[in-house]
């Protein structure tokens, strides 16, 4: 049963974000739909503000997102994912049974893997130049969406018949893929994925890139 935060934090979490970063709509998606009360640092990469010894500090890996929970520093999308789920609502979007808690990893393993470097980097290509091969992108971006297109034909969600931290995290990258050139017209079990998370209460929706728009 998903729900919002069963505790409330001391103070609104900080998240260090670049709002066109799928990886940080993942974390801000899930601190919207559990209600936890949080305020936004914009970090500007293209001036270089995450490799500033003050930001390397938060992240030595120079990398948004990162979050602040009081006296809890933590950067990875899907650490600071497992991380809120546990503090602040527990077993309601990461079962502890061992087979279901499997089943969310697999696709935390895809969100970190073939999805950052298939229509994640498709998109870092087109949208901000990344000096990649972007058929590479594209190739590994019909792959996945391959798979995941055939596993949705037998469940709702990713992991189960209820929304969890799979679908979370692989949620940003595969809505925006179009703005890397991946069609998603040829996945409509992908696409009503999509729809289904887009319904759930206190949604957030991820911001289309002005870039793309002109693209
Ligand atoms: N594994 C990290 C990846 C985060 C990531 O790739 N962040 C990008 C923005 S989408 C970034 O900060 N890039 C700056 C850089 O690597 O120099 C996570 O899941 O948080």
């Amino acid at each position: 049963m998903n729900t919002v935060a069963h505790i409330a934090p001391r103070h609104p979490i900080k998240l260090y974000r670049m709002p066109l970063s799928g990886h940080c709509h993942r974390v801000e998606l899930f601190l919207s739909l559990l209600q936890l009360p949080y305020q936004t640092v914009e970090v500007d990469l293209g001036a270089g503000a995450h490799r500033t010894p003050e930001f390397l500090r938060r992240n030595p890996f120079g990398q948004v997102p990162v979050i602040e929970d009081g006296e809890v520093t933590l950067a990875d999308s899907n650490a600071i994912l497992v991380y809120l789920e546990g503090r602040y609502a527990p077993g309601s979007w990461l079962p502890r049974e061992p087979l279901a808690a499997a089943r969310v990893q697999r696709w935390l393993s895809v969100a970190a893997g073939p999805l950052a470097f298939g229509p994640a980097a498709a998109r870092l290509i087109r949208l901000f130049g990344s000096p990649q091969n972007p058929s590479d992108a594209i190739g590994l971006a019909g792959n996945l969406f391959q798979v995941m297109e055939q596993e949705l034909a037998s469940r709702a969600f990713l992991a189960g018949a209820t929304p969890t931290l799979a679908d979370i995290a692989n949620y940003s990258y595969a809505a925006r893929a179009p703005e890397g050139g991946v069609s998603l017209e040829a996945y409509p079990n992908l696409r009503a994925w999509l729809a289904r998370i887009e319904a759930l209460p206190r949604f957030l929706p991820f911001i289309e890139s002005p870039r793309a728009l002109v693209a």
